[in-house]
């Protein structure tokens, strides 16, 4: 039997964001974000569903930190909710929204959790948006004065940041196919504006972050990223999945890690291409510490000289109707190494959505599915360490069932199922499973 051990120092983590779990969206003076408008207007989100209770976790923070404890979980990544901080976008400062993650990153550090802060995790304050949103700079100039006030109000305690969350979504889900909110479908200049201001954002992030905290913090931006498995591992192979994943990644990457702009892509453009002001590329392409990736499948197998082929029908997938492509991590890790340099990566986001139940008289919920995927997925980033590739973390998305978006509470992801009545969490067999692996450093 193969044992895979990971070394010591490696991070073991889960993920949430601040819409999908915390609710209390008129507690603390927050502000409405955009997910609250979009979420009111028929049609867009499953079942009318909406994140105002989600799964109430503003007010019961301190069990759920219980549970994580008890789950062995030693790093614990959550988002901050802006209409919190600023409920207008900009000027008015609400301190009680501040007050609440103060209080929320001491009771992780009472029970010994590392606290890791994601800024933006989608819920832009409405108020912003009524001013044109990230269509608009002046967002990035409100991104920054919030993210100067939360390094400075947590920096002494939250050593780990994470700036934007998935920039592809913000802005291909957002205002290209309009399925996330502002739910717009724009035109080809703006939405480009769109991705442009995102990673602005993430620069300005980087910096406000290491100009208001008084010992070091460590920052980078969170990617979801699209690969495709080599369909061998013949150098043919390999290298047409390394273009592959060159092509579909480096719009977002290329310029946080290389400071420029795919020339192909931007030329495509033409007039279509963004705005851009002397010193962006400068600002967008500090150094970070490391870069997070979130990733759940790959888009399919790559075959050199025919590219990547389309899936069959019935391929195995999960219940979001995405791929189980276990390999899809490895390689992920591999190529954005070995095209960008990267020296530290972090799977900050990884896990799968099934129909879980309970069952009257079980005291766990059976997912023998997720722990399946949890397994097979994290021998690809043992794997990677193990070739010396520099893999460093991950984060199982996620600790609760919660809110997924446009899906509404109809996908699980948690690894502890949550009964959206009577808000009871109940943890699942992948959460005892993942305990033990933390407890013993591998499987
Ligand atoms: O729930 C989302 C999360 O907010 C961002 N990454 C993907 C997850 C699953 O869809």
């Amino acid at each position: 039997m193969h044992r895979y051990q990971f070394p010591k120092n490696f991070v073991w983590g889960t993920a949430t964001s601040s819409y999908q779990i915390e609710g209390g969206v008129d507690a603390g003076g927050r502000g409405a974000s955009i997910w609250d408008t979009f979420a009111r207007i028929e049609g867009k989100v499953f079942n009318g569903d909406d994140g105002s209770v989600a799964c109430d976790h503003y007010h019961r923070y301190e069990e759920d930190f219980d549970l994580l404890g008890k789950l062995n979980i030693r790093a614990y990544r959550f988002s901050i909710s802006w209409p919190r901080i600023y409920p207008e976008g900009r000027g008015w400062l609400n301190q009680q929204g501040l007050d609440f993650y103060d209080r929320l990153v001491d009771a992780l550090l009472q029970r010994n959790i590392v606290p890791s802060a994601t800024l933006y995790h989608w819920d832009l304050p409405q108020a912003l948006e009524d001013r044109g949103g990230w269509r608009n700079r002046d967002t990035v100039k409100a991104f920054e004065e919030y993210a100067r006030i939360v390094a400075s109000r947590l920096g002494d305690r939250v050593k780990n940041w994470f700036t934007v969350n998935e920039p592809w979504c913000a802005w291909w889900l957002g205002h290209k196919t309009g399925v996330h909110a502002p739910g717009a479908q724009e035109a080809e200049k703006v939405h480009r504006q769109v991705s442009h201001h995102l990673l602005l954002a993430h620069g300005a992030g980087v910096l406000a972050l290491r100009e208001e905290t008084s010992s070091p913090v460590r920052v980078g931006l969170v990617h979801n990223c699209a690969v495709g498995i080599p369909f061998t591992e013949s150098d043919e192979d390999i290298a047409e999945s390394r273009e592959y994943f060159r092509r579909e990644n480096a719009w977002l990457l290329q310029p946080v890690l290389a400071g420029s702009y795919p020339q192909d892509q931007w030329d495509a453009l033409g007039a279509d291409a963004p705005d851009i002001h002397p010193g962006d590329l400068r600002l967008i392409s500090q150094p970070c510490d490391f870069l997070g990736l979130n990733l759940y499948n790959a888009h399919g197998f790559v075959r050199a000289g025919e590219g990547m082929r389309p899936l069959e029908s019935w391929f195995p997938r999960t219940d979001f109707g995405w791929p189980v492509t276990p390999e899809c991590l490895y390689w992920a890790i591999r190529h954005v190494v070995e095209i960008w340099d990267v020296n530290d990566v972090i799977v900050t986001e990884n896990g799968c959505a099934y129909p879980d139940e309970i069952t009257e008289g079980l005291p766990h919920v059976e997912d023998y599915a997720r722990v399946q995927y949890l397994r097979e997925h994290l021998k690809g980033v043992h794997r990677a360490i193990s070739e010396g590739l520099p893999v460093s973390g991950y984060y199982l998305w996620s600790f609760l069932d919660n809110f997924e978006w446009a899906e509404g509470y109809s996908k699980r992801f948690g690894m502890v199922h949550v009964d959206f009545e009577s808000l009871k969490r109940t943890p699942k067999l992948s959460a005892l499973w993942y305990a033990r692996l933390i407890s013993q450093g591998g499987f």
